[in-house]
């Protein structure tokens, strides 16, 4: 008994408390609604940089580019979603951030990696979304919308559909125009210029969500010209607590224990 009382010590020592999770969601997305005959005299015609995803004039691949999306889930449910991007409206680009789009049902793109036909009417539904311009303005204290209650705002709507020398792309969902906002209250958007990095806060409750359940969440996000959009999944387990692991493994080794005696007793 003295030894499986060393061992449950030392499976606590070897297991360790763990609080949160990370998923790093690299940004293989492209995404379709590109017009190739857009704005020809500027050379438009292709993607450029990084993989290729980023719509630009080559000069200004980088202030578009998105890098990757970090998900971290800790075991109350506590959720931030950080994106690394050289994007910031403070360059004054005459653009803005998109919002962060949710789901809460999994992340289902329209075709192949790099999703080159996936449009609002094609792949992922989102339930949820984090306004951003609402709450980085401080003008809404609850900006995690129930996409039920309002409509999506494409990179069409943004730009004048193709009436716009600008406009490369077209059919991407950029921004959600609101109903009621509800009860959800997520509590943050911000974006760290010496970084590039735009942190999405809130917690699974807000989108209707338990931390005590398994989650299959989906996440997009991109710039309200959608130069370069980033997609991804994670998918979420609850992690049981140490003491639970520490029961859990003297459990086992009585159970093996007893295996033995019984062993020696019809030997
Ligand atoms: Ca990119
Ligand atoms: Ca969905
Ligand atoms: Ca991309």
């Amino acid at each position: 008994m003295k030894r499986l009382f060393l061992i449950g010590i030392l499976l606590l020592v070897i297991i360790p408390p763990v609080h949160a999770a990370d998923w790093i969601i690299d940004d293989s997305f492209i995404g379709g609604g590109y017009y190739t005959n857009q704005y020809p005299q500027n050379k438009v015609k292709k993607y450029y940089q990084k993989g290729g995803d980023v719509i630009s004039a080559k000069k200004n691949v980088n202030i578009f580019d998105v890098d990757e999306m970090t998900v971290n889930i800790d075991n109350s449910g506590n959720v931030t979603v950080s994106i690394a991007t050289d994007y910031s409206e403070a360059k004054g680009l005459g653009t803005e951030y998109g919002d962060l789009f949710i789901s809460t049902d999994g992340w289902k793109p329209y075709g192949d990696s790099p999703y080159m036909e996936d449009t609002i009417n094609k792949g992922e539904t989102w339930e949820y979304v984090f306004d951003t311009s609402a709450f980085v303005s401080g003008t809404n204290q609850n900006p995690i919308y129930d996409t039920a209650t309002g409509t999506f705002i494409t990179s069409d709507d943004v730009h004048g559909g193709s009436s716009q020398p600008y406009h490369f792309r077209h059919d991407q969902e950029v921004l959600f125009a609101a109903g009621d906002p509800g009860d959800f209250s997520g509590t943050g958007a911000f974006y760290d210029d010496v970084d590039g990095i735009l942190t999405y806060a809130f917690n699974l409750d807000d989108l209707g969500l338990s931390a005590d359940e398994a989650q299959n969440l989906g996440f997009r996000w991109t710039m309200t010209c959608a130069n370069d959009i980033i997609e991804g999944g994670v998918h979420w387990a609850p992690v049981p607590e140490p003491g639970t692991m520490l029961l859990l493994g003297m459990g086992l080794l009585g159970l093996g224990a007893l295996g033995r005696k019984k062993q020696a007793r019809s030997a």
